[in-house]
C-alpha cells in the first residue's frame, strides 16, 4: 500500500484515512523513557487496597481474589423516574443504572499483562458472573464491562481494575455497532463478525495471536496505531454464552495481547479496552457477536501518543502506520 485510501469500519459504518506515504515524514516529537514500574504490592493510601477505608468511607475487605464494589461515585443511579422533555430543541431523558468497580487483584503491583492467564480467568468469570446479574434487572438494557489502563487514558489509580456499568438505555456506540451487525445479518443470514473473523484468518496479515476459541487482530479499519479487537470463533451474543474451555480461551489471548502491548514500547502499556454484547431487554439478538476493543492511545514510544484532534474531530479519523504493519509488530511480540 503506497496511496491514501479510505476503509469502512463495518461495526460502525464510519470512515477511517490511511496514509502510508506519511509515515516517512520528519518527526521532531519526543521519545522519553518509560517511567519505572511500581513493585509495591500493598499500598495503604490506594483506596483499591484490601483493608484500606475508601473515599467514600467504606473499608474494602480483606479481599484475596476479585473483588467488586459499588462505585462510590456513580455516573448512574438506580430506580426508574419519569422525566422526559417535551421540548423538541432541548432533548433529554431520564436514565437509571449504576456504576461498580471491579479489583482484579489485591496485589497493588499487577497489571492483566502481569497476571497469569488462570487469574485473568477469574476476571473473566467475575465479568459473566455481573452481566448475568445486572442483565436480569428489568430496568438495565445495557451492560458496560470497560478498563481504563493508564495515567495517559485516565485510570485514577495504577492498582488493577476496570469498571462496570448497567444502564437503561442502550448507549451510542453499541446501538451503531447493532444496527450495523442487524444489516448485515439480513442481508446475508450470519453474523457480521464470524463473515469478517473467516476472512481475517484467511488473508492472516492483520492476526496477532489465536487459540483454539479466540483471535486477536488489528481490524482491517482500526483507527489507533494499535487497536485491537478480539473476537469468538464461536459467535456467541454475550459472555454468559461462553463454555469453560472458552473462558480460558478469552484469558489466554488478554495475557498474550496485553503482554505483547507491554513489549512493544517496553513500557506498562495504556488503554481503553472493553466488551460489547448483545442489549439486556431479555431480546435474543442472535446478529450479535461478542467482541473486545483495545484503543490504546501510543503511537512510537512510551510517551508519544496518537492525538485524535484537528482532521480526526472535525473529518474522520486518519492514521499513518497501516494496520497490517501495526499487527506484525504486535504479532512478532506475542
Ligand atoms: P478509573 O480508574 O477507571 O477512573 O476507575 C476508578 C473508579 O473508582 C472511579 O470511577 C471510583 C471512581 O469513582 N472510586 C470509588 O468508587 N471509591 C473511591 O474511594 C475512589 C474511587
Ligand atoms: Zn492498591
Amino acid at each position: 500500500m503506497s496511496r491514501p485510501e479510505r476503509r469502512l469500519n463495518l461495526l460502525t459504518g464510519d470512515w477511517v484515512l490511511v496514509s502510508p506515504q506519511r509515515v516517512s515524514r520528519p518527526w521532531q516529537g519526543a521519545a522519553s523513557e518509560a517511567a519505572p514500574r511500581d513493585r509495591v504490592t500493598h499500598d495503604p493510601a490506594c483506596y483499591l487496597c484490601a483493608g484500606v477505608m475508601r473515599a467514600g468511607g467504606v473499608r474494602n475487605p480483606e479481599y484475596k481474589g476479585v473483588y467488586v464494589f459499588d462505585n462510590d461515585y456513580p455516573a448512574l443511579l438506580p430506580g426508574l423516574t419519569e422525566g422526559v422533555s417535551d421540548d423538541p430543541l432541548l432533548v433529554a431523558q431520564a436514565e437509571a443504572g449504576l456504576c461498580r468497580v471491579i479489583c482484579y487483584s489485591p496485589d497493588h503491583s499487577l497489571t492483566m499483562a502481569g497476571m497469569s492467564p488462570r487469574e485473568i480467568e477469574t476476571v473473566v468469570e467475575t465479568w459473566t458472573a455481573q452481566f448475568v446479574e445486572l442483565a436480569a434487572r428489568p430496568e438495565i438494557g445495557a451492560v458496560t464491562v470497560f478498563e481504563n489502563r493508564g495515567e495517559m487514558m485516565g485510570a485514577s489509580n495504577p492498582h488493577p481494575h476496570g469498571q462496570i456499568w448497567a444502564q437503561q438505555h442502550v448507549p451510542n456506540e453499541q446501538v451503531r455497532e447493532a444496527d450495523q451487525q442487524r444489516a448485515w445479518f439480513e442481508t446475508h443470514g450470519q453474523t457480521l463478525l464470524s463473515a469478517y473473523l473467516a476472512r481475517e484468518l484467511q488473508a492472516g496479515e492483520r492476526i496477532i495471536c489465536a487459540n483454539e476459541t479466540f483471535v486477536a487482530l488489528v481490524p482491517f479499519w482500526a483507527a489507533w496505531p494499535f487497536e485491537a479487537l478480539v473476537l469468538p470463533r464461536r459467535s456467541v451474543t454475550g459472555l454468559d454464552e461462553l463454555t469453560p474451555p472458552e473462558r480460558a480461551g478469552l484469558a489466554d489471548i488478554l495475557s498474550r495481547l496485553t503482554r505483547a502491548y507491554d513489549r512493544l514500547f517496553e513500557v506498562s502499556f495504556p488503554y481503553t479496552m472493553g466488551f460489547h454484547q448483545r442489549p439486556t431487554d431479555g431480546a435474543a439478538h442472535p446478529h450479535i457477536t461478542l467482541h473486545a476493543h483495545f484503543y490504546p492511545p501510543l503511537l512510537r514510544s512510551a510517551s508519544v501518543r496518537k492525538f485524535m484532534v484537528g482532521y480526526e474531530m472535525l473529518a474522520m479519523p486518519q492514521r499513518d502506520l497501516t494496520p497490517e504493519e501495526a499487527a506484525a509488530r504486535l504479532r512478532d511480540l506475542t
